[in-house]
């Protein structure tokens, strides 16, 4: 058979809904045929389950490294990954945008452009077909595969429906009252720009203090 594929290119599938804006990926709809190949571990009650993604990957195709707000299985079926994780309190070193990490090479970082990337604590595992790795929420992940690979994800959603931003058929939308907040603190920023420069610095170290004595849960250092 003649490969479709140039020698260097990398290819990737993620399935999505009928219409990606509306609808979640869900093997059971779109690959009905091979729904059943796939157990989902009993870990969540029927009425939390999100979505089944199903995922193709060729050898060397490398996922930026990114975070999802809901649990999630990761299945490897078929092939070898390679999966570096960092904890949601490493956050401040990942440089981010969006959900997604700026720093590209996890293995070889840009030290220069991203100085803060040393401190973040690297987690590492491999995934041989059969593995299934839990990814909780908030947790960033970055994904090589090593090989041909076939997996399948498991989004659940272990918190309350209403905390869920209702527009999200990707499982990584900022939780609703997490949009709201950022909203309101932009406007907060914009407001303090009315101040002169030493009552801005004033009154913004003060709104940090605040913020951390707030939110900052104990054991988190
Ligand atoms: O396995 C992959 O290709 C990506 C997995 C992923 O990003 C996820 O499970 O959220």
């Amino acid at each position: 058979m003649t490969s479709v594929f140039l020698k260097d290119e990398k290819y990737y599938l993620r399935s999505l809904g009928e219409d990606p804006r509306k609808e979640i990926a869900d093997l059971r709809k779109q690959f009905p045929l091979l729904a059943d190949d796939i157990q989902i571990p009993e870990y969540f009650e029927k009425e939390q389950f999100f979505s089944t993604v199903f995922r193709i990957s060729s050898a060397g195709m490398q996922l930026w490294t990114h975070y999802d707000v809901m649990d999630n299985f990761l299945i490897q079926v078929t092939g070898k990954k390679k999966v570096v994780l960092y904890s949601p309190r490493d956050a401040p070193y990942l440089y981010l945008s969006g959900t997604k990490s700026e720093v590209l090479d996890v293995d070889e970082p840009d030290l220069k452009k991203y100085p803060l990337f040393v401190k973040a604590r690297r987690y590492e595992c491999q995934l041989n077909a059969g593995d299934v790795l839990f990814i909780p929420a908030l947790w960033f992940h970055n994904v090589t595969s090593e090989e041909f690979g076939v997996g399948v994800n498991v989004f659940w959603k272990h918190l309350p429906s209403n905390c869920y931003d209702k527009t999200d058929t990707y499982g990584n939308k900022d939780l609703a009252a997490a949009s709201r907040a950022v909203q309101i603190l932009d406007r907060a920023l914009k407001t303090l720009e009315e101040l002169p420069e030493e009552y801005r610095d004033f009154y913004g170290r003060r709104m940090v203090l605040r913020i951390q004595e707030k939110t900052y849960s104990t054991n988190y250092e």
